[in-house]
């Protein structure tokens, strides 16, 4: 339950007519991207492509594609391989492009198990435990990640799976919706070891970051606007259309890259709690510190200064949610996903929705909706599936549904 007796930074800071809010947005994200999630070295760079393989793919009326996506800067380049489908009509479809946090083989990311069906007071003494071994897990986060939770793998192949809820291909192939996913582990590892060896290493990351360089959140983020590149470049796309999305780890991702990058006309965050659509102050399950005693990887260093001391942070996260408007945000949340908090990313959605209200529109209600029920209000919506913290047909389904209804007019302001 969010406590209520919280003094939570005021996202319009003043700001009444949507010109003044775009000055203060360019300002917020610079400040928001800086201490938490850090910058991408500045280096100029190039992304191209090579299609590997094209397929009319009969069972579900659509084409599928097999692309390798490579970023080149002066340092070398990095490749990494990027999976679509698109539905056969004779119009451009809207898509999304995933940032998947599942893997195709077994790999050192995945959602710790022993996190699922916990109560919330068990997972609060787990997070209480993190944070008093803070020193010590951050020696060796990854193993120390694995040794406290264990390990549960959940594969998932892009290219060949039609049927899985984080990926659903048939469900979406039918709605006339594209669909082109890529792994972030295969853009960036999700191993603090490892860091950096994937396009981190190509703009000269070093292992030893300065204070606001990027963290991995960052490096999937960008690497979902170089997917978004090439997206562009499909003639079966509306390239007006595109959404990025993300589940927990890349939910957070997705918010940070359809935040900054307003080539997407669309982004939903998905089950992306702490450091996601949750806000941070009076946040129930994960905190900044212990997100931190995992995955100090994800973050830049400097971020580091606020484990434990939420309310000395300048913004919320409902700043980086605002930082979408006047575009369309769609916050998923799971109704039982403790950890990552549903009333915290609802009211991270609500108070980032009075932002929309400077482009007339409402903004999202105060009350939670339901389970299994959408609010959509313009541009800005948030659901709450019935359920743990997973990506699924029915998140998927909010997000294309509420596309569509911005799309023909139809969505109550
Ligand atoms: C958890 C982490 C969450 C979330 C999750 C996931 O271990 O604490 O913030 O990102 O992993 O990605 O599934």
């Amino acid at each position: 339950m969010h406590k209520t007796d919280l003094t939570i930074p005021d996202v319009l800071g003043g700001c009444e007519t949507a010109a003044a809010w775009e000055c203060r947005r360019a300002d917020i994200l610079e400040n928001l991207v800086q201490t938490e999630y850090g910058k991408r070295p500045d280096l100029p760079y190039e992304v191209s492509w090579s299609e590997r393989l094209r397929a009319s793919i009969d069972e579900l009326n659509a084409v599928h594609i097999h692309t390798e996506l490579t970023v080149r800067t002066e340092l070398g380049a990095y490749t990494f391989p990027v999976a679509v489908f698109l539905p056969k009509r004779d119009r451009k479809v809207p898509a999304a492009v995933l940032i998947c946090s599942q893997s195709k083989s077994i790999q050192p990311m995945q959602l710790p198990s022993v996190m699922a069906g916990k109560r919330p007071q068990e997972l609060a003494a787990m997070a209480k435990q993190a944070v008093s071994n803070f020193r010590t897990v951050l020696e060796n986060p990854a193993r120390s990640a694995s040794a406290m939770f264990g390990t549960k793998p959940v594969l998932l192949d892009l290219d060949s799976d039609y049927d899985n809820g984080h990926w659903p291909v048939r469900a979406m192939m039918k709605r006339g919706f594209g669909m082109v996913g890529f792994y972030a582990a295969d853009a960036e590892p999700d191993d603090a070891a490892r860091y950096p060896s994937g396009l981190a290493k190509i703009f000269g990351t070093e292992k030893e970051r300065s204070p606001h360089e990027w963290g991995v959140l960052a490096v999937w983020a960008f690497a979902a606007s170089c997917v978004r590149q090439y997206v562009c470049s499909l003639e079966e796309v509306d390239e007006k259309q595109i959404a990025v999305i993300g589940h927990s780890r890349c939910g957070k991702a997705a918010l940070l890259c359809g935040a900054s990058d307003t080539g997407f006309a669309a982004v939903m965050p998905n089950g992306s709690g702490c450091c996601g659509a949750a806000l941070s102050r009076g946040k129930s399950g994960e905190s900044i510190a212990s997100i931190q005693a995992f995955f100090p990887h994800w973050f830049a260093p400097s971020f580091r200064q606020y484990a434990g001391r939420e309310g000395e942070l300048p913004f919320d996260q409902h700043f980086l949610l605002a930082a979408v408007a006047p575009r369309l945000l769609h916050v998923g949340s799971g109704s039982e996903d403790f950890w990552a908090d549903p009333r915290s990313e609802h009211l991270g959605a609500q108070l980032a929705s009075r932002v929309w209200t400077l482009y007339g529109e409402d903004g999202l209600p105060v009350q939670m909706p339901e389970a299994d029920t959408a609010q959509v209000c313009g541009h800005v919506g948030y659901h709450l599936r019935r359920g743990p913290h997973k990506l699924d047909t029915y998140d998927w389904i909010c997000l294309q549904e509420h596309m569509n209804r911005v799309r023909e007019g139809t969505a109550e302001k």
